[in-house]
């Protein structure tokens, strides 16, 4: 069976609610970045790590990709618009929301205190917002961010958009109902449990 490596506060819960959504089994391994047993799998020390008989995938967005090319589920077929433009997304989400947040989390509890740079916190918060503005932007009045159904775009989007709320980020409107949205799903909700 699929194993899944991380915690739910990690990059590992988009695969874990990913594969919700698919309705697929997996096995969820509750393990810390760093740890040894990710290390073995991982020498980056990051997770997810998938393992799949016995192949082991790191990179959250690598995972998805497979998994969905795989089920053809969650994205379009490879060399479409449609797939085009849902990158283009990803791309965006990634570049201009997580990328901030992420930042954010790094210099406030994920590196050693001897290498953590004061006064991150006012600068990734103003990025943040204005990947809000332009989320809501490419957004406008869709239900999804990629089309008319549920793809990876929402599913990198709403775990940034939470990973905000939880660092006690104020939310744009727009991405606080995109992101209650999100959550009412089953899938989410299965995934956090
Ligand atoms: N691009 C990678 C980043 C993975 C990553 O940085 N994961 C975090 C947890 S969400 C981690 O393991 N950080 C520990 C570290 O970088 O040492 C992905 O999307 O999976």
């Amino acid at each position: 069976m699929l194993k899944v490596l991380g915690t739910a506060q990690s990059r590992a819960f988009r695969v874990w609610w990913a594969l919700e959504e698919m309705g697929r089994e997996y096995e969820r391994q509750i393990a810390l970045p760093q740890s040894p047993e990710v290390r073995t799998l991982n020498p980056l020390g990051q997770v997810p790590v998938m393992v799949d008989g016995e192949e082991v995938l790191t990179d959250s967005l690598a995972i998805l990709n497979y998994l969905a090319d795989r089920e053809g589920a969650l994205t379009y077929s490879v060399g479409t618009p449609e797939r085009a433009r849902m990158e283009a997304r990803i791309n965006f989400v990634l570049t201009e929301m997580e990328a901030p947040i992420w930042l954010m989390a790094r210099h406030g509890f994920v590196l050693p205190k001897d290498q953590r740079v004061e006064g991150m916190r006012p600068i990734c918060e103003a990025e943040f917002a204005r990947g809000e503005k332009k989320f809501a932007a490419l957004l406008g009045d869709a239900e999804f961010l990629a089309g008319d159904r549920l793809t990876l775009a929402d599913i990198i989007a709403g775990q940034v958009i939470a990973w905000a709320r939880m660092a006690k980020m104020p939310l744009a409107p727009e991405s606080a109902a995109y992101l209650a949205r999100m959550e009412a799903r089953p899938a989410w909700q299965r995934a956090g449990a």
